[in-house]
């Protein structure tokens, strides 16, 4: 007979669960739940995915386009040292050691959802801090409209990007405002772990209200620009996939429904529920589209 598969909280390991306890407490309540209260309800009754449902079912197509491939593949990619080149619109422009640059930085837990185009979802643990944290050391200058992000392009270890699948190195681009709002975080880790190389080591970008390919993996470079860039996903097709990329049941995909989304991990029964306006995350982000049409800007 059909078994269905192990709830969450069979397959959950304890240990982690009990490092994130240790990890809250350590870091007290203030830098976990304070500073910004919309964010904390925001998060609030989220339960998240197994650690490994984040870290076998990827998205990194430099190490292949299969969903188990990243995580068989990115092994042999060499996160320390990592050095992040920040330039364009800035006061501190350089090429920084990502150790020194954010080692002043206390990192967090925030519990978001994360909803690929491809209509399927989690729900991640991830430690990290604001991106606006780290853009406050650069030195922003008042023509700067847009943050343009680079990943790594490494050859010798990134198998996929024999391919022209996409354009390499992989790029994406926020509105400074979308960029300094404060659910917007630099990841390095996972349920108080270091961050796995399938899922961006050593700091990747998480975008929350966002489609999944916005959240760029192992940043090398940071730009502070004047127009607006064009992405990898918007460039390989651009009838398909858009600059804002906001979550968004309404405005389907040219090639399926983005009304709902499969869940990861919720078994072969039911696991489909309704796609949310900016994956849930409306009451935070929703007055930064304030009379844009989204159908236009998808
Ligand atoms: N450099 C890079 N970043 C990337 C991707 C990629 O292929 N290369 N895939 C994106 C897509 S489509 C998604 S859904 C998420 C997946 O993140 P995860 O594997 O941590 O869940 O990463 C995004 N960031
Ligand atoms: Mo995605």
């Amino acid at each position: 007979m059909f078994k269905p598969d192990l709830t969450r909280a069979d397959v959950t390991p304890e240990r982690f669960w009990l490092n994130r306890r240790k990890l809250i407490a350590a870091l007290g309540a203030g830098s976990v739940a304070g500073g910004f209260g919309l964010r904390a309800a925001a998060q609030e009754g989220l339960e998240p995915n197994t650690w490994e449902q984040i870290t076998n079912y990827n998205n990194f197509y430099e190490f292949g386009i299969g969903k188990e491939d990243p995580a068989q593949n990115a092994g042999d990619m060499s996160v320390d040292p990592w050095r992040v080149t920040v330039d364009g619109l800035v006061d501190n422009p350089d090429e920084y050691a990502l150790d020194e640059l954010i080692s002043d930085i206390p990192t967090e837990e925030r519990i978001y959802r994360f909803r690929c185009v491809e209509a399927w979802s989690m729900v991640i643990p991830w430690n990290g801090f604001e991106l606006n944290k780290l853009l406050a050391k650069f030195g922003v200058q008042p023509e700067a409209k847009y943050v343009a992000f680079e990943t790594a392009l490494l050859p010798d270890v990134m198998e996929g990007v024999q391919f022209p699948v996409l354009d390499w190195p992989y790029t994406e681009g926020l509105r400074l405002d979308e960029a300094m709002h404060p659910l917007t975080i630099m990841a390095t880790g996972i349920y108080g772990r270091q961050i796995p190389n399938q899922n961006g080591a050593p700091m990747r970008l998480v975008v929350p209200w966002k489609y999944g390919f916005k959240s760029i993996k192992s940043i090398v470079r940071i730009s502070l620009v004047a127009e607006q860039p064009i992405n990898t996903w918007q460039e390989s097709a651009p009838s398909e996939y858009g600059f804002y990329a906001n979550v968004n049941p309404e405005v389907d995909h040219p090639r399926w429904s983005q009304a709902t989304e499969r869940v990861i991990g919720a078994g072969f029964f039911g696991g489909r529920i309704d796609t949310l306006p900016f994956n849930g995350y409306g009451n935070e982000v929703a007055a930064l589209y304030e009379g844009m049409d989204l159908r236009e800007n998808f």
